[in-house]
Protein backbone atom coordinates (compact mmCIF):
# COMPACT_ATOMS: atom_id res chain seq x y z
CA UNK A 1 0.00 0.00 0.00
CA UNK A 2 2.83 2.37 1.16
CA UNK A 3 3.91 1.73 -2.62
CA UNK A 4 0.86 3.86 -3.83
CA UNK A 5 1.23 7.06 -1.23
CA UNK A 6 3.39 9.97 -1.43
CA UNK A 7 3.31 13.10 0.75
CA UNK A 8 3.16 16.47 -0.40
CA UNK A 9 3.55 19.83 1.09
CA UNK A 10 2.86 23.38 -1.06
CA UNK A 11 5.11 25.35 0.44
CA UNK A 12 4.91 29.05 1.89
CA UNK A 13 5.76 30.80 -1.52
CA UNK A 14 3.66 28.65 -3.39
CA UNK A 15 0.50 29.48 -0.94
CA UNK A 16 1.85 33.28 -1.04
CA UNK A 17 2.22 33.39 -4.22
CA UNK A 18 -1.62 32.51 -4.67
CA UNK A 19 -0.71 29.47 -6.68
CA UNK A 20 -2.58 26.19 -4.07
CA UNK A 21 -5.12 25.93 -6.91
CA UNK A 22 -3.17 25.80 -9.43
CA UNK A 23 -0.99 23.01 -7.97
CA UNK A 24 -3.47 21.05 -6.53
CA UNK A 25 -5.24 21.07 -10.04
CA UNK A 26 -2.00 19.74 -12.08
CA UNK A 27 -1.89 16.99 -9.02
CA UNK A 28 -5.21 15.94 -8.96
CA UNK A 29 -5.27 15.88 -13.31
CA UNK A 30 -2.18 14.35 -13.05
CA UNK A 31 -3.96 11.33 -11.92
CA UNK A 32 -3.04 11.73 -7.93
CA UNK A 33 -6.17 11.27 -5.31
CA UNK A 34 -5.92 13.60 -2.48
CA UNK A 35 -6.16 10.97 0.77
CA UNK A 36 -5.84 13.35 3.54
CA UNK A 37 -4.85 17.74 3.33
CA UNK A 38 -4.44 19.99 5.88
CA UNK A 39 -3.90 23.59 5.80
CA UNK A 40 -1.31 24.65 8.77
CA UNK A 41 1.88 26.75 9.99
CA UNK A 42 4.75 24.54 11.19
CA UNK A 43 6.36 25.67 14.09
CA UNK A 44 9.94 25.99 14.32
CA UNK A 45 10.34 22.65 16.06
CA UNK A 46 8.04 20.98 13.58
CA UNK A 47 9.73 22.16 10.75
CA UNK A 48 13.38 21.35 12.14
CA UNK A 49 12.20 17.57 12.96
CA UNK A 50 10.56 16.90 9.31
CA UNK A 51 13.62 17.96 7.54
CA UNK A 52 16.14 16.25 10.41
CA UNK A 53 17.54 14.33 7.29
CA UNK A 54 19.23 18.20 6.32
CA UNK A 55 20.46 19.04 9.62
CA UNK A 56 24.29 18.53 8.78
CA UNK A 57 23.37 20.37 5.42
CA UNK A 58 24.50 24.48 5.11
CA UNK A 59 20.90 25.23 3.72
CA UNK A 60 18.87 23.77 6.97
CA UNK A 61 18.72 26.81 8.93
CA UNK A 62 17.10 28.99 5.88
CA UNK A 63 15.24 25.99 5.09
CA UNK A 64 13.62 25.56 8.53
CA UNK A 65 13.13 29.58 8.46
CA UNK A 66 11.64 29.90 5.18
CA UNK A 67 9.32 26.70 5.93
CA UNK A 68 8.02 28.76 9.26
CA UNK A 69 7.28 31.95 6.89
CA UNK A 70 4.24 31.18 6.47
CA UNK A 71 1.34 28.25 6.27
CA UNK A 72 1.89 25.39 4.16
CA UNK A 73 -0.34 22.63 2.69
CA UNK A 74 0.44 18.99 3.71
CA UNK A 75 -1.64 16.27 1.70
CA UNK A 76 -1.20 12.68 1.22
CA UNK A 77 -1.56 11.47 -2.64
CA UNK A 78 -2.51 8.01 -4.02
CA UNK A 79 -1.70 6.56 -7.45
CA UNK A 80 0.15 3.42 -8.76
CA UNK A 81 4.14 4.38 -8.05
CA UNK A 82 3.23 7.38 -6.75
CA UNK A 83 6.57 8.59 -5.30
CA UNK A 84 8.57 8.27 -8.48
CA UNK A 85 5.78 9.59 -10.75
CA UNK A 86 4.69 12.84 -8.24
CA UNK A 87 8.72 13.32 -8.19
CA UNK A 88 8.53 13.45 -12.33
CA UNK A 89 5.76 16.03 -11.99
CA UNK A 90 7.28 18.34 -9.55
CA UNK A 91 10.48 18.53 -11.21
CA UNK A 92 14.58 19.43 -9.93
CA UNK A 93 14.88 20.36 -6.91
CA UNK A 94 16.11 24.03 -8.84
CA UNK A 95 13.19 24.89 -11.09
CA UNK A 96 15.93 26.54 -13.14
CA UNK A 97 16.95 22.41 -14.13
CA UNK A 98 13.17 21.48 -14.30
CA UNK A 99 11.26 19.88 -17.18
CA UNK A 100 8.73 22.35 -18.95
CA UNK A 101 4.96 21.27 -17.50
CA UNK A 102 6.06 20.62 -14.10
CA UNK A 103 5.09 21.75 -11.47
CA UNK A 104 8.24 23.70 -9.66
CA UNK A 105 8.98 24.89 -13.52
CA UNK A 106 5.46 26.78 -13.71
CA UNK A 107 5.24 27.88 -10.05
CA UNK A 108 8.67 28.00 -8.18
CA UNK A 109 10.83 30.44 -7.56
CA UNK A 110 14.33 29.19 -6.90
CA UNK A 111 16.34 26.20 -5.36
CA UNK A 112 15.22 27.60 -1.72
CA UNK A 113 11.42 28.88 -2.84
CA UNK A 114 10.16 25.80 -4.92
CA UNK A 115 6.89 25.51 -4.24
CA UNK A 116 6.27 21.90 -3.30
CA UNK A 117 8.02 19.18 -1.70
CA UNK A 118 7.52 14.91 -2.47
CA UNK A 119 8.66 12.38 -0.63
CA UNK A 120 11.98 10.89 -2.24
CA UNK A 121 11.29 7.13 -1.38
CA UNK A 122 8.09 4.93 -0.37
CA UNK A 123 9.60 4.72 3.13
CA UNK A 124 9.69 8.50 4.14
CA UNK A 125 6.73 8.85 2.07
CA UNK A 126 5.26 6.07 5.18
CA UNK A 127 7.35 8.57 7.77
CA UNK A 128 6.34 11.57 6.07
CA UNK A 129 2.53 10.50 5.84
CA UNK A 130 2.45 9.60 9.78
CA UNK A 131 3.89 13.15 10.28
CA UNK A 132 0.97 14.72 9.69
CA UNK A 133 -1.73 12.68 9.31
CA UNK A 134 -3.62 10.41 11.87
CA UNK A 135 -5.35 7.07 10.35
CA UNK A 136 -8.82 9.02 11.22
CA UNK A 137 -7.81 11.81 8.65
CA UNK A 138 -7.32 9.55 6.06
CA UNK A 139 -10.07 9.25 3.45
P1 LIG B 1 13.87 17.62 -3.09
O1 LIG B 1 13.87 16.18 -2.69
O2 LIG B 1 13.79 17.84 -4.57
O3 LIG B 1 12.85 18.45 -2.34
O4 LIG B 1 15.31 18.20 -2.68
P2 LIG B 1 16.26 17.92 -1.45
O5 LIG B 1 15.73 16.80 -0.59
O6 LIG B 1 17.65 17.80 -1.98
O7 LIG B 1 16.18 19.27 -0.63
C1 LIG B 1 15.12 19.53 0.27
C2 LIG B 1 14.83 21.00 0.26
O8 LIG B 1 15.98 21.72 0.69
C3 LIG B 1 14.53 21.55 -1.13
F1 LIG B 1 13.27 21.38 -1.48
C4 LIG B 1 14.93 22.99 -1.01
C5 LIG B 1 16.05 22.97 0.00
N1 LIG B 1 17.38 23.13 -0.62
C6 LIG B 1 17.98 24.35 -0.52
O9 LIG B 1 17.42 25.29 0.03
N2 LIG B 1 19.22 24.50 -1.09
C7 LIG B 1 19.87 23.49 -1.72
O10 LIG B 1 21.01 23.68 -2.21
C8 LIG B 1 19.23 22.24 -1.82
C9 LIG B 1 17.99 22.09 -1.26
Amino acid sequence: MTGNRTLTMLKPDAIENGHTGGILDMMIKGGFKIIALKYLHLTNAQASKFYEVHKERPFYGELVSFMTSGPIIAAILEKDNAVEDFRKLIGATNPANADAGTIRKTFAESIERNAVHGSDSDENAAIEGNFFFSQLERF
